[in-house]
């Protein structure tokens, strides 16, 4: 009786760790757009963003037309505030508070998303996937911005002053606030440190119903 009541715990626990599994995708969206260029043209597009599951990494797709041909910084920036068009969306998303990096470098800002570099085609359409942006949790970046730059990123390896601050990437050619897309009623993983604690609560749970369960 009391084997059958362990085995039901034990059973129960993996439904419960199964159920905070998510099996449809987070997905949020930039709508891309900036001002007149020299040839009159817009940069317009968009950027999507896709994570499968709480904590994992997030696919990065870039659509943009009439982009100058070259290589471009790009980040997200701290601020949703399109008011003074892509001038008032603040700095790079840093909550860190460390100085500016490459995506793949130990240091960098959370929104350094490198260089986008694009041919005479004038026309980009990239997906590449960043570990450290997040949908979810503590540091989403829904409600945050895409930027796009007129010039390319250093990467903080540069020698002007605002090499670690900015990659000194000039001006900002497109930018956009990114909003949820998918068709969620409730944002998961928003608790972040609590969600993160029941579901090693559930696997302890497992665990030891388990090793009680092989005891008998
Ligand atoms: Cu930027
Ligand atoms: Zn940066």
């Amino acid at each position: 009786m009391l084997r059958l009541l362990i085995v039901t715990l034990a059973v129960c626990a993996t439904i419960c760790a199964a159920a905070q599994t998510r099996n449809s995708p987070m997905e949020a969206i930039a709508h891309l757009t900036g001002p007149p260029q020299s040839d009159n043209t817009q940069v317009k597009g968009n950027v999507t963003f896709i994570q499968n599951d709480c904590g994992q990494s997030v696919h990065v797709r870039i659509q943009l037309e009439n982009v100058m041909q070259g290589k471009h910084g790009f980040h997200i920036h701290e601020k949703g505030d399109l008011s003074n068009g892509c001038t008032s969306l603040g700095g790079h998303y840093n909550p860190d508070k460390v100085d500016h990096g490459a995506p793949h470098h130990e240091v960098r800002h959370v929104g350094d998303l490198g260089n986008i570099e694009v041919n005479a085609s004038r026309i980009i359409d990239i997906t590449y996937t960043d570990s450290v942006i997040s949908l979810s949790g503590k540091r989403t970046i829904i409600g945050r911005s895409v930027v796009l730059h007129e010039l390319e990123d250093d990467l903080g390896l540069g020698n002007h002053t605002d090499s670690k601050k900015t990659g000194n990437a000039g001006g900002r050619i497109a930018c956009g606030v990114i909003g949820i897309k998918s068709d969620v009623d409730e944002w998961p993983c928003r608790g972040g440190g609590a969600d993160a604690l029941r579901q090693s609560m559930s696997i302890v749970s497992i665990v030891v119903a388990l090793i009680i369960a092989r005891g008998l």
